[in-house]
């Protein structure tokens, strides 16, 4: 053997030993993270579970099987010391009709669930909600059809109900994935895509584009909130209500819907039913704002909603999300503190 391939072979082994621990780390499945699809908590999540697991585990036992033979060969049949020159063997019929049919079989018992599971994927649910979803480099739009209500940021839906999901793009490919509650589907433009899941648990799930879709397309995230019917309803009745009044005493908050109206905003956002000085918020480019306050998260879920990230982001929105669509539009530092004031306020 070469000298120093014995070092070679150990930092060979030591890389590979600590890149599967990266990916296995990444795979969360040590602790089962945010994005793990360890842990299904609703019913379509649980239902591709159901398919993988036993799928997974055949293809253990198929793994074994090939590694043993393969190792019990290179073993027990590894050249010794005067072992005569291998003879020459081409072509075994019985062992290759055997190594065709097993996994085609093997196959077609796979194949009979998967397609089971796809099909029931696709039927859309009798009954339950519909929110359209509308993906936007780099953000999600969620539109209640029906109850004029139109959300960034936050999926709201109510548990043990069917959610039937309308995916649209409005600009390049994306993909809509929940980890723990729903499978992925492509978001394409011109095309009507859709999928659905029924949420079987309370509490917060995260989302995530799961389609490289540019510059910021790892900061294009989103919660989806899974409510009490009860809740959900009063989520809905609050955000189809205009626009609340900013109050007078507010002086902060006053001067930053002043410089909100006449510093460009209204061609990009909305505030539904606020007018100020005859002009109206209507802009359908960035996401709607009329409950912005009332979010705990804005810009792809990059900054944790407070008013100072309010103002970080309205200051300079190109150094916390750089490539984003919302340019700079040179507010000074106070104007942005008053404008995050403004938009704190609006719950
Ligand atoms: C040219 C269009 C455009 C203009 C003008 C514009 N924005 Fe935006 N805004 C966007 C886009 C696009 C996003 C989404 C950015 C992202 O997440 O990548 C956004 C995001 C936001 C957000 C985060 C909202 C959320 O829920 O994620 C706030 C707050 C905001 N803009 C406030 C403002 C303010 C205040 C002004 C005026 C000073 C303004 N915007 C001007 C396009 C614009
Ligand atoms: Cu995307």
């Amino acid at each position: 053997m070469a000298r120093g391939s014995g070092w070679l072979k150990r930092a060979v082994t030591g890389a590979c030993v600590a890149l599967l621990v990266v990916i296995l780390g990444g795979c969360s499945f040590f602790g089962g993270g945010p994005q793990s699809v360890n842990h299904p908590a609703g019913s379509n999540m649980q239902t591709i579970w159901n398919l993988f697991v036993p799928i997974f585990w055949m293809s253990v036992v198929v793994f074994a099987i090939v590694q043993g033979v393969l190792l019990y060969s290179v073993i027990k049949f590894r050249r010794k010391p005067g072992s005569p020159e291998p003879y020459p063997t081409h072509g075994n019929t019985k062992l290759e009709i055997t190594w065709t049919i097993i996994p085609a079989l093997v196959l077609a018992v796979i194949t009979v669930p998967t397609i089971a599971t796809v099909t029931d994927f696709a039927k859309k649910p009798d009954t339950g909600i519909t929110v359209q979803v509308v993906g936007h480099q780099w953000w999600w739009e969620f539109d209640y059809p029906g109850e004029q209500v139109v959300d960034a940021d936050e999926m709201h839906v109510p548990i043990g109900v069917p959610v039937y999901v309308e995916l649209r793009s409005d600009d390049v490919i994306h993909s809509f994935w929940i980890p723990k509650l729903a499978g992925k589907q492509d978001v394409v433009p011109n095309q009507h895509n859709h999928l659905w899941f029924t949420a079987n648990e309370l509490g917060t799930f995260r989302g995530q584009c799961a389609e490289f879709c540019g510059e910021q397309h790892a900061n294009m995230a989103f919660t989806v909130v899974v409510q009490s019917q009860a809740d959900y309803d009063a989520w809905l009745a609050h955000n189809k209500a205009p626009a609340v009044a900013i109050p007078s005493s507010n002086d902060l908050a006053m001067k930053g819907q002043q410089v909100f109206f006449t510093a460009g905003c209204v061609g990009c956002h909305t505030i539904s039913g606020m007018e100020v000085n005859g002009v109206k918020a209507l802009g359908d480019v960035g996401p709607n704002l009329t409950h912005v306050g009332s979010r705990t998260a804005i810009a792809g879920e990059v900054l944790p909603l407070t008013q100072e990230n309010l103002a970080k982001w309205v200051h300079n929105p190109q150094a916390v999300k750089p490539g984003t669509l919302m340019p700079n539009l040179g507010l000074t530092q106070e104007q942005a503190n008053q404008v995050a004031a403004f938009l704190e306020s609006l719950k």
